[in-house]
């Protein structure tokens, strides 16, 4: 990932983009790939992209990862299509590179792909208005429906045991023991508070083992800032990333999404005081995403909602500290200790959904009724 100055204008120049390159700049606050704006001017019109470097030190496999978002995105876009949707807002269209690919290998060995921009329209890493984060539940909802009938044989696993909570652990321990920054010292009430839980952690793969809990295509990564909102409408309007489809649980879509967006808090606040889980964003998110599945779920997955959730939120902050002993490798961070102060805003999130749990059962027990 060296010299990405010099690279991003030599990649940008790889693609078919409509006229000429004016400006490339940094955007979004992603925190794995490296993502830019890149806005061509042709003939007085400008055409606006999103140009992105894949980390492909988190992703081994790009080719892979590339055929999933092809097949997954020529998908929606029929189904878009069909219900008579503007596929180019709607869903992510790839870019081809002028000699016919999906993405462009540079001099330096470094991976990239182009995207139209989807303009007018925003990605939040705050709820604003509750009614967005109900949109972005219905949305997620029926995302997952629209997967439920995606040939899953057609996706590579991008990232092998991505929502292995036990295997999460298992790294996380490691890095503990190794200890290669010397930091597990300042840090050990974080670790204590995770080891604490280690054996709720491996609830949804034995579930899943004894046939009481589907494996389903699924996002892996339903954060808020992963899905566009519509400025003029309000609606949801395109989910983006799917760098981490592939079959994974419902529950984690949904508690992926309950982490980052029913969090009063930004996931890197340094005032924990601030951090809670508000149950009335959980509760407007659980009625959309139970609307968005149209009764697809199974009780067994409604009920693990909560915990699904919970998981997410643990798993998270166990990625984050892994990250942190391990010299802030994974993560992109912009400041000293971010990835622990994350971890401790996951952590605080984690407490507070503990201490309200009753009050998260009832809730789904109240949208377990799909009416539509
Ligand atoms: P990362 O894996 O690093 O999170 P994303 O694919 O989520 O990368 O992209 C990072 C950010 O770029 C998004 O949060 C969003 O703000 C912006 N973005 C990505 N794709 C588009 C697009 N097609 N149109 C407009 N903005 C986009
Ligand atoms: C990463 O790519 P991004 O920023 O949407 C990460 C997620 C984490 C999230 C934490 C491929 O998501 O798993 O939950 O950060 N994606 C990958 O904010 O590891
Ligand atoms: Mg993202």
């Amino acid at each position: 990932m060296k010299n990405m100055g010099d690279q991003k204008l030599e990649a940008a120049n790889a693609f078919a983009v409509k006229g000429q390159i004016k400006t490339c700049t940094p955007y979004g606050s992603g925190h794995i790939n490296h993502t830019f704006l890149l806005v061509c001017e042709e003939n007085g019109e400008e055409h606006s992209y999103i140009l992105q470097q894949m980390n492909h030190e988190v992703f081994k496999d790009i080719p892979g990862l590339m055929n999933n978002v092809r097949e997954v995105t020529a998908f929606l876009r029929r189904q878009i299509l069909e219900n008579h949707g503007n596929p180019d807002r709607e869903t992510l269209n790839l870019i081809p590179t002028k000699d016919g690919n999906d993405y462009y290998k540079d001099s330096q060995g470094n991976y990239w792909r182009t995207y139209l921009f989807i303009s007018d329209a925003t990605c939040y890493d705050l709820v604003e208005k509750p009614e967005d984060f109900y949109q972005s539940g219905k949305a997620f909802g029926r995302f997952q429906c629209l997967l439920a009938d995606f040939p899953a044989e057609k996706l590579v696993e991008t990232i092998p045991d991505f929502h292995n909570t036990p295997a999460r652990f298992l790294a996380f321990q490691k890095a503990v023991e190794t200890d290669v920054m010397q930091r597990a010292c300042q840090v050990q009430e974080e670790i204590r508070f995770i080891s604490s839980r280690e054996k709720e952690m491996g609830l949804a793969l034995r579930m899943q083992q004894e046939g009481a809990l589907p494996l389903r295509v699924s996002h892996n990564d339903t954060k808020l800032n992963n899905i566009m909102i519509d400025d003029a409408t309000r609606q949801a309007l395109c989910i983006i990333d799917l760098d981490t489809i592939m079959p994974g649980f419902s529950i984690f879509d949904y508690g992926d999404s309950i982490r980052f967006g029913a969090n009063t808090a930004q996931e890197d606040e340094t005032d924990l005081s601030k951090v809670s889980l508000s149950l009335p964003l959980f509760e407007i998110y659980t009625k959309g995403y139970l609307e968005g599945c149209e009764g697809r779920l199974t009780e067994t997955e409604i009920k693990l909602l909560p915990y699904g959730a919970k998981m997410m939120t643990l798993e998270c902050g166990m990625r984050f500290l892994t990250d942190y002993l391990q010299g802030d490798v994974y993560f992109h961070t912009s400041r000293e200790g971010h990835n622990l102060d994350r971890c401790r805003t996951q952590l605080a999130l984690v407490a507070d959904m503990e201490k309200k749990w009753t009050q998260l059962e009832k809730i789904v027990e109240k949208y377990t009724t799909y009416n539509p």
